[in-house]
């Protein structure tokens, strides 16, 4: 028996839905309403003590953190196997998951906010704001959350977060030279750790950064990785569509200085 506590879009939610989605696993769904904070409602802080999604709860235990649980899915139940069997292949999976939680997640909440939330935030009062900001339990993450809402891609957190996006993409690019996908010749848990921050890229209309003229490897990746079942099972099924649309739109409007940032 599994339940998972998600968010729609939320990249982390996505990066374990693909899993249980390869390995075609029911689950009981929760949806945690990160805008209207949920996160930090007491019951759920019980769950996860840090205020985040995913939380999964597979007989009873609860487990957090996005990468250990997909570690967890593939151990508890490896048919189909999403992590290689060559020992060299799981160490560069690992990198990229690695990866994706020290330098790139970080930055994916400062993209976020700043291209697609703030209009929507910037809606609210300024008192309904902070109340929101404040309930942040770190306080980087907290600083960095009021620097986006007030300047937006001309905060000072924005540059070094499209950075490392962009890195991210260019390793891809090399990586896909010599190997289908990310960690080998096999689909894995690198290509659905990074999945949901290329989307991401995506939905906040940076596509061009994902062209067959700018990066054709990945944008090889992307189109083959999107065609799987498990993508509309585990991210259209449950992106709302007037927020993705909304998204695009704050994206498209602010692409010309994003551009001149990279
Ligand atoms: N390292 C955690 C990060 C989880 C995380 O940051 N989740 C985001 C959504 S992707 C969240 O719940 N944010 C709460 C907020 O924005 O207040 C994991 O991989 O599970």
């Amino acid at each position: 028996m599994l339940e998972l506590y998600h968010h729609l879009i939320s990249t982390c939610s996505q990066k374990v839905r693909l899993v249980l989605a390869e390995k075609d696993l029911e689950f009981v769904s929760h949806e945690i309403d990160l805008v209207a904070g949920e996160q930090h409602d007491p019951d759920y802080v019980k769950l996860n003590p840090n205020h985040v999604v995913p939380t999964l709860i597979h007989d009873g235990r609860v487990l957090i953190e996005s990468t250990l649980i997909n570690e967890y899915l593939e151990d508890a139940f490896p048919a189909p196997a999403v992590r290689p069997s060559q020992l060299a292949d799981r160490h560069a999976m690992r990198m990229w998951t690695r990866r994706v939680d020290d330098k790139v997640h970080p930055f994916a909440g400062v993209l976020t906010y700043a291209i697609g939330a703030r209009p929507l935030i910037l809606q609210r009062t300024p008192e309904q704001i902070e109340a929101s900001i404040a309930e942040i339990p770190d306080r980087a993450r907290r600083e960095a959350r009021r620097s986006v809402i007030e300047h937006g891609v001309k905060s000072p957190e924005f540059a070094p977060a499209i950075a490392a996006f962009v890195a991210l993409l260019d390793d891809m690019e090399v990586a896909l030279e010599t190997s289908s996908w990310l960690a080998g010749d096999s689909i894995s848990l690198a290509d659905f750790a990074v999945l949901p921050y290329v989307i991401r890229l995506d939905h906040l209309s940076m596509h061009p950064l994902l062209s067959e003229s700018a990066r054709p490897r990945v944008a090889d990746w992307y189109a083959r990785i999107g065609q799987r079942p498990s993508f509309a099972t585990a991210v259209t099924k449950w992106a709302p569509e007037p927020l993705v649309a909304t998204f695009k739109n704050n994206g498209a409007e602010v692409w010309a200085d994003v551009e001149l940032l990279i």
